[in-house]
Parts: C-alpha cells; structure tokens; sequence
C-alpha cells in the first residue's frame, strides 16, 4: 500500500483528526485518486475499527473518535469525488432509519448522489417512519434511500417501507435500501426497488431506478 494511504488509514484508526486532514491535503496535493483515498485509507480503517471493536479492543469512544476523523476527512475529499454535473437528475429523499445513529455511509450515499447530479434532501440519522412520510409529502421526490448498520435497524427498515404503504404513498416513490448489514436478498423481501452495497454503485442504481 502507498504510504501516504497507509499513513492516512492509521490517522482513521488512531481517530487523529488532524493528521486525517493534514494527510488526505498532502494525497490531494500528490494528485491521488480520491475513490482510492477513501476506499483504501479511510473506509478500510473504519472497517478495522469495526473489527477492533468487535474483538473488545476498542470501545464506543473510539469508533467515535474514528467516526470523527473520517467525516473531517470527507469534507476534504468531498469536492474531488463529486463528477461535475449541471442538471438534475432527480431528487431523493434519504435518511438512516429510526433508532440507528450511523451517518457515514448514508453522508457518502449522499454526497455521491449530488455529485451525479441528484437534488438531495438528507433527513440525518435516526429517523422515524413519521418524518420520511411528511418528508415524502413534503419534497415529493423521485427516489426515497435509506440506510441502517445494525441488524436491528434492518427490520425498522421494513416497518418503514410498511407504514409508506400503508398511508398511500408507496407507488409514488422508488425506494432503495443499503447499509452493512443488507443485502439483495433482504432488500427484496421488504419490498425495497434496489439494493446497493456502496456509494458508488449507489449512483448506478438511482440512474437506473429513474428510467423504470
Ligand atoms: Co457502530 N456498529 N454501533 N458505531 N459502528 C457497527 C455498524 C458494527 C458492525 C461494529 C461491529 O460490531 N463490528 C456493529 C453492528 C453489529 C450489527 O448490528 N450487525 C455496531 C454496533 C454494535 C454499535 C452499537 C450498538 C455499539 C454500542 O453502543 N454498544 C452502537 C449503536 C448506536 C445506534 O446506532 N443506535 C454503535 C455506535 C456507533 C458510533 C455512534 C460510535 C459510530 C457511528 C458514528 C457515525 O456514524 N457518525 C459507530 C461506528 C463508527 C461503527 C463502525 C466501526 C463503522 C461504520 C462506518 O462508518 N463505516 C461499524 C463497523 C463496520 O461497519 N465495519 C459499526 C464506514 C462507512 C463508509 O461504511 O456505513 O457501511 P458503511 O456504508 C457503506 C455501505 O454500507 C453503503 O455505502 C457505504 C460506503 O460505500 N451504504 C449504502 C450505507 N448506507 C447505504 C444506503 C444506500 C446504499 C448504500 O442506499 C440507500
């Protein structure tokens, strides 16, 4: 692995804010690929994180931190890893679902969408079926995206996509789900239009959500 990523990977997992943005400025400066910066040095580490934690080694305080050190870092990244687009492609609505407090992978969903060219409306983190159903009414949008990280959440997903039908609005919307713990299979089952595993493929997926 090249230095700089392996430097800026154990800034994430040391969740050392200032080296996170003093490294990722100098990967900037050397002309790297941003997808590689974040994919390489800082998703990996926060999938590291996740493996220390589980293993009893770190604690809550430190995904936190962690947590902390990677959104520093995408403030830095996010203008490189948006395409250039002028035009609408379409709005969304996304949120991460009640009870779950995990912002980062649905803040990349986010920023990747908009830099393809989506209009986005990010409702945050723990959000009841209540507010993306005045939110629906509300932005109207083409697309509805929601995300969970716990296996727990997974199920409030479907209560949600639940209570969407059950007040009328559910063929107004497209619906696409993601996080962790989801997959193709699951997203089915709820009665979800589209499953993406990450941020990228996000964009493919909302692409093509919006010519069905
Ligand atoms: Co939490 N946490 N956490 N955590 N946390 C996980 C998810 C966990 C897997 C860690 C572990 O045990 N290995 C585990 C879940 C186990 C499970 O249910 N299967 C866990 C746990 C247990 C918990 C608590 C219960 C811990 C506790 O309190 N005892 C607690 C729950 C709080 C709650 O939500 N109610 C908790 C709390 C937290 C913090 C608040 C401390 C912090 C989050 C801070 C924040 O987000 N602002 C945190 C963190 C940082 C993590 C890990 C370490 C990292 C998550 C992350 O940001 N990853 C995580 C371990 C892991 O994921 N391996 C863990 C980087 C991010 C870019 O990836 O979010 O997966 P991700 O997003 C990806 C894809 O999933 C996808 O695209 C993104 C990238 O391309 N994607 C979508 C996401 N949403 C999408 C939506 C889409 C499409 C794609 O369409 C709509």
């Amino acid at each position: 692995m090249d230095e700089t990523i392996k430097t800026i990977f154990e800034a994430v997992l040391q969740g050392d804010k200032g080296q996170v943005e003093k490294n990722i400025q100098i990967a900037l400066d050397l002309k790297m690929d941003s997808t590689v910066i974040l994919s390489d040095g800082m998703i990996a580490a926060m999938r590291e994180v996740g493996k220390r934690f589980e293993a009893g080694d770190y604690y809550v305080p430190e995904m936190l931190v962690c947590a902390q050190a990677m959104q520093a870092g995408m403030v830095l990244l996010k203008p490189h890893l948006q395409r250039g687009n002028e035009h609408s492609n379409g709005k969304v609505v996304i949120g991460t679902v009640k009870g779950d407090l995990h912002s980062i992978g649905k803040n990349l969903v986010a920023l990747m969408l908009e830099g393809a060219g989506f209009e986005v409306k990010d409702l945050g983190i723990d959000v009841p079926a209540e507010d993306i159903i005045a939110a629906i009414r509300k932005e109207q949008p083409d697309i509805l995206a929601l995300s969970a990280l716990l296996t727990t959440t997974m199920a409030t997903m479907k209560q949600t996509i639940d209570e969407i039908q059950a007040a009328g609005l559910r063929d107004k919307i497209k619906i696409m789900v993601g996080g962790a713990p989801v997959t193709e299979k699951y997203a089915q089952q709820i009665g979800a239009d589209g499953y993406s595993p990450d941020a990228s493929r996000a964009v493919g997926l909302a692409e093509s959500l919006m010519k069905n």
